[in-house]
Formats: C-alpha cells, structure tokens, sequence
C-alpha cells in the first residue's frame, strides 16, 4: 500500500467511531479485552463498506467484521456458521440473478435495466448457533444501491424470520451479546424489543471491520447521533405518495421526519438526533444574547460518567404559528464537544441568525418571521431538550421578499390538525426588535458577462462543450463510469476538441473516487486493466458484454502498469452521524488529495437529498431529513476538497430527488413552501458557506418540467437568490424536456 492509502485508512480508522450510534446499552460493553467471539449474521463476513452504482468504490481492500475482530486478537469461534451461511448465500444469489433474467427476457428488456440497483433480499435459513464464548456479535447488513429503492419488506426494511429469531436466541443464550448495525439506512427494529445492547455501525467504508473492533475494545467509544428518525415501519407518516412511476405527490409538505413525529405527538423508536455514549453527560444553559439579529448560546457539558467521551448539543426552535402552520420544533443549531474526561467539563457556543428560522409564505411569495413566542430548546436529542429562553417578537417581519417559482403541485399539503401546544415554559424572555432583522432584496436582473473566449464559440463547439468527451467509435465504452479518457474508470470529462479550454475531469461519488485500479498508456490514452465496471453490473450483462467488461481492460499492457487505489470513506448518511464538521472536512480532504494525486478536477458529490422516505435507494449517500444537517456537512466536505487547488465539488441532485423508481422521468410534485424550506435550504446552505464549483440538475421533473430545464430553479433561485457563480451540468444523459 502506498503512504497516502495508509494515511488516509489510518485517519478513516480514528474518525469511524464518529460516525457510529450507541442505541441501546446495558454496560456489558466496552469489553475490554480480547477473547473469544461467537460471530453471526449476514454482515459478519460479508461487511458491506458502501452502497451500490455510481457511488461504489474500487478500493484495493476494505476490512470486514470478521478480519477487524481476528486482527484485533480475538478468537471467533463460529465459523462454522460463517461458512454455511457463505453457501446459502452463494445460491440464494444464483437465484436471484436468475430471477432477473428471466424477467427481463419475459419484458423483453435488458437484464442490467431490470436488474439496476436491485437488491437481494436477506434469505430464510436455519443454521445452529454454537460458538463457544459467552460473548456475541450479531451484524446484520443491508445493502441499497442506485436505480431501485428499498421494499418494507423481510430482509430489507423489515427483519426475515431467521434474523429475529436468531438475534433472540443470542440474546438468551450468551451473557454478552451486541447486535451491530451494518446498514446503509434504517430497519425496523420493533421485534427486537428485547436485545439490550444495539450499535449502529452503518458503512463505513475501507476500516469499517477495524472501526468496531477499536469499539469493542474500548479503544474509541461511539458518538454518533442520528441524523434521521429510526420507527417501526407501520409508525411512519404515509402522508405523501412514494416510489410512484410517474406523479409523487408530495402531500406530507414539510412535515418530514421529525417535523411528522413531533407535530403528531408519536414517539418513534429512536429519534433524530438521539445516541447514547459509554458515559454520561449533564448540559446546563450559560445563557442566551441577542446581538442585533445573531442570537448566541452558551451551554456547558460536563461528563458524569466514568468513561470518555463527546456530546452533541443540539438547539431546536418552536416557531409561533399564525398565517402559517408550523412543526413543533425544527433544529436550529448544534455543536459537538471535543473528547472529554470523566469529571471533565467544556463549553460550547452555538450561534444563528433569526432570519434562518424564517418560514415561506406562498400568498406574499416572502420569507416570514410572524410576531409571538419563539421557544429555544437545548438537549442531546429532538426528545431530550429543555427551554432556555423565549424571543419574543411583536409585529411580523418580512426577512426577504422574493419570486414565486417552481410551478404549484395541484394539493393543499397537509398539516397537523392542532398546532401543537407549544406552552410558554417559564424561562427568560428576550424581547426581539424587528428593526434589528434586515429584508433583504433580491436583484433578479443579475448579468453575467460572457467571457469572449466563449462568445467566440460556433455552435458546434458550444454542443460538445455540452455533451463532453464522448467518442462515437468508443460505442458501448463510452459509458457512465467509463467514459473518462484522461483518467481510467473517471465517469467523464469535457471536450478536449476546444483549443484553450482544458479538459475538466469528473468522477463519482459520494463515499470516494470512483475509478479503476489500473490502467495502461496506448495510442489511444488511457487504458483500464481489469474490472472496469461493478460486479454488480457485469453479472446482469449478456455473456459475450461481460466477457468484453471483464476483458477490455486485459490483455497484455504493451506500456507501463499504473496503479489508481482509492479510499472508500463512510457514507454520507454515517459522516452525517458524527454530528462532528471537522471529521466531515477531513473525509472531504481525503478525497480531494486523491483528486489530486489522480488528475480529477471534479468530484460528483456530495449528494444532499432529503431522507423524505426511508425507502429511497440512495438515501445512504445522503445525509439526513434535515436541511441544516443537509446543509452543513455539504458544505464542510466541500471545504475539505476545495482546499485542493483545482479541485471542486459538484453538490447534487437539484432538486426534490427523493426515489430511485422511474428516476429519469419521475414527476415530483411539491408545494413551493415545501421546496424552499426542505428540498432547496440545504443546498443554499451549502452555497453560501463554501461556494462549491459545480452542481448536478437531478433528472426528475419538477411540477410538470424537468429541473434541468427550470429557468426559476436555475435561475432565480439558485443564481440570483443562493449567489450561485458555479457550473451547473445536468444528470447523465438527462431526458431534459424532450419527454
Ligand atoms: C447518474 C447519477 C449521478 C452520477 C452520474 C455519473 O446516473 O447517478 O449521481 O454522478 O450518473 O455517474
């Protein structure tokens, strides 16, 4: 392995217990010490480090559950299991990919369209539990991927049969036993109602094997919060319509996630933001000041406990109701301790601006801040909070004025039928002067001057600036993720065919770059050695394509063999866990070393989306239901990259993204309120904090037009009203407008 690989693992080793979330523990863990390990469940041995498509990396390794244990010193005395459960698996696959291709052949389609991003489900089995030990270690795995969204299904989002009566039985049966989570996206844990020590692992890429055991030792402790709500799946809000193949109605509005279960009074089974630590902490308020429209809290954390460790303070706002309805409570600002000792107290400072926690009125196209209570509430979860202060506001204030956009939706959204009581809590009152919050105007008749080297263009030379580098002898080569010719296995580049404009390099995706391992130098450029496309694509491809994926990059390399190994870091979901900036700014930085080491000027993430459903199949590559989480961890992964010279970000996918099904020409309904305030906030976030170089239209449409093709979208909002001076590409071959 080279230096920078070891670096980065190195670092990636120490910032994965960031990422990962303690839900339940009765104390028997930490262990201590080694020993010996009775390891189960489908993730054990096959560890999933990432989801699948276009953010699937080719790392040269990445360390499973069962090899992070073994090289940790502990005996794992189940492999019998291991390896019958490895038989099961290999056939229940072969079926699988059976099932797809007769599919396929019965819709007359090709297998790899049927089959994109589909999932196995987990397999019924029964098999004996007998490893020695009284400790045990269940890791149950679940893999999503691009192209297909999840099913509330056994072995997806809800437990097969197998899975909970064998997870029981550990429970009973062993005096240790720990279920760890390796899932890209919430299960519903309900059966489960009895297991007393739970660990949300989540994927975490090249070390996710040595990230638990280091847990498991004591050698770093979890402190990670959720970012999305976790609930029994029949708790959810079937509110808006999902996963439909042509309309999704959007009906739920903003009351997405938390926004739902706060404002309907239902208790999921572990909220956002929720996480336990090894230790306990105590949070005390050390007071509130307002400074002109900056509104800056102090809060105080001391741990209790007897063991280290890092809090998330978290501050929620209830905003008053009055000509808009309002959820209970929305995040407004959060701050992670650094590592404190037993005893240890630190202070934290948490700060935001009042027009932030402005709400979109639609009949005044304005962003408002309506007169009344507003209630603070500080804690370490959206469920563990106390008041700290109400602002008090006396007239409504207009914070900015702007256009309507985005088309209407054809529904009222919903909203809870009673405001919920938000009771005056008796903590200080600060009296807010509106003319300290400024309205802000917005000049819609911005201009940008075209440089002349690009008004000098011909129209042809303007199409392959738009299309890119796509050589039309390369046929089926030129394809996503292999379509690069300056970099091997790059996802594309733009024309080289334009003298003084500079090939601009792009590759995927949001847990790493995305290229091929080797590659040789022929007359033609680059060449990839070996696999050049996913496994998980090749298998569904005709024989004879497969054997052409599988071959293209054989053969003899006339030149010299050159090796690209890239990292595979956590999933976006799991960095979003850490609830830690700095850790999101080093994994941004990783990859942007990378970029640099490998010639690639434009990494095709971060990618935002909203968690609207959690069935959506990508939501593992996103970060939250938040739009501030949303925002915030774009924004820092942007800052790490860009600190590369030549490197850039592209945030994606602009906009109201939030299903795989029917993806090109799927039509998200959505109400404006609803874009503004969830789907759009995080990528005005993300803009204004840190200026990304591009962002990437989604492919779906938006109201009846393709985002690629909305003028408000691209335009007024992200342009004139984010300041948006970057470049904006579509999605790959993006239907835009013509269907
Ligand atoms: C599309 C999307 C994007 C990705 C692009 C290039 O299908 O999946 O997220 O960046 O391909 O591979």
């Amino acid at each position: 392995m080279n230096a920078y690989e070891k670096e980065h693992s190195a670092a990636l080793r120490k910032l994965g217990a960031e990422c990962a979330v303690l839900l339940r523990s009765n104390g028997d863990f930490p262990l201590g010490t080694t020993g010996e390990i009775a390891l189960y469940g489908s993730g054990a041995r096959h560890t999933i480090k990432g989801g699948t498509g276009s953010g699937e990396v080719n790392s040269r390794y990445y360390v499973t559950v069962e090899q992070g244990l073994r090289e940790a010193g502990f005996t794992v005395t189940s492999a019998d299991w291991l390896d019958r459960y490895d038989e099961i698996l290999r056939q229940a696959h072969k079926d699988f990919i059976r099932q797809i291709k007769q599919r396929a052949r019965e819709k007359h389609t090709m297998a790899i369209i049927e089959g994109m991003g589909a999932v196995m489900p987990e397999p019924e089995y029964r098999l004996p539990l007998q490893g020695s030990g009284d400790t045990a270690v269940y890791v149950l795995s679940r893999i999503s991927g691009e192209g297909s969204d999840r099913n509330p299904v056994p072995g997806d989002i809800l437990l097969t049969e197998t899975e909970i009566r064998d997870i029981l039985l550990l429970q009973e049966r062993y005096s240790r036993f720990l279920l760890v989570l390796n899932v890209g996206g919430a299960v519903d844990l309900s059966p489960l109602s009895a297991v007393e020590n739970i660990l949300l692992l989540s994927q975490l890429g090249v070390e996710s094997g040595n990230v638990l055991a280091d847990i498991l030792l004591g050698k770093s402790y979890p402190s990670g919060r959720l970012t999305t709500t976790w609930a029994a799946w029949e708790d959810y809000g079937k509110l808006g319509q999902f996963g439909d193949i042509n309309d999704t109605a959007y009906r739920e509005g903003i009351y997405v996630g938390y926004r739902y279960f706060d404002s309907v009074g239902k208790q999921a089974m572990f909220p956002f933001g929720f996480g336990l630590s090894y230790t306990d902490f105590q949070v005390k308020t050390g007071g509130v000041h307002v400074e002109e429209e900056t509104v800056h809290l102090i809060a105080q954390v001391t741990n209790i406990g007897k063991r280290p460790g890092k809090e998330v303070v978290q501050l929620y706002t209830s905003v008053p109701s009055g000509r808009l309805d309002q959820p209970y409570q929305t995040l407004t600002a959060f701050a992670k301790t650094r590592e404190l000792q037993p005893g240890e107290s630190g202070e934290l400072s948490l700060f935001f601006r009042l027009h932030e926690i402005a709400s979109y009125h639609e009949d005044t196209a304005a962003w408002i801040l309506e007169h009344g209570d507003y209630v603070l509430r500080l804690g370490t979860s959206s469920v563990d909070t106390v008041p700290v202060a109400i602002l008090r506001l006396d007239v409504d204030v207009t914070t900015k004025k702007v256009r309507s956009c985005c088309g209407k939706p054809g529904f009222a959204d919903w909203r809870p039928t009673d405001q919920p009581k938000v009771s005056g809590p008796s903590v200080e009152v600060i009296n807010v002067s509106a003319a300290a919050i400024p309205t802000e105007a917005v000049d819609y008749d911005l201009t940008h001057p075209i440089e002349p080297k690009v008004a000098g263009l011909s129209d042809e030379q303007l199409a392959y600036m738009n299309i890119g580098q796509f050589d039309p002898k390369a046929g089926v080569m030129s394809v996503i993720g292999n379509a690069g010719k300056s970099v091997a296995g790059a996802a594309g580049e733009t024309t080289g065919a334009i003298p003084g404009f500079p090939v601009l390099v792009m590759a995927d995706g949001p847990a790493g770059l995305r290229l091929s391992q080797q590659y040789t130098v022929d007359k033609k450029g680059v060449r990839a050695l070996g696999e050049t496309m996913p496994a998980s694509m090749v298998e569904l491809m005709p024989a004879p394509v497969a054997w052409l994926m599988n071959h293209a990059g054989s053969g003899r390399a006339k030149g010299p063999v050159y090796e690209q190994y890239a990292t595979a870091i956590p999933i976006g979901t799991a960095i979003a866990q850490s609830w830690n900036l700095q850790a999101a700014e080093l994994c941004g930085d990783i990859v942007g070393d990378e970029m640099e080491r490998f010639g690639i000027h434009l990494w095709l993430a971060p990618a935002l989306n909203i968690h609207r459903d959690i069935r959506c199949g990508r939501n593992f590559e996103y970060f939250s239901e938040d739009p501030l989480i949303s925002g915030k961890f774009a924004a820092a992964i942007t800052r790490g990259v860009q600190r590369h010279p030549g490197c850039g970000t592209t945030v994606k996918h602009f906009a109201a993204n939030n299903q795989e099904n029917n993806r090109y020409n799927n039509n998200s309904l959505v109400s404006e309120r609803a874009l503004r305030e969830i789907y759009l906030r995080g990528f005005g976030i993300c803009v204004e904090e840190s200026r990304p170089y591009a962002l990437m239209t989604s492919y779906n449409l938006l109201n009846g037009i393709h985002t690629s093709e909305r003028r408000d979208l691209l335009e007024d909002i992200l342009r004139c009203e984010f300041g948006y001076e970057g470049v904006v590409m579509t999605d790959w071959i993006v239907n835009g407008g013509t269907l």
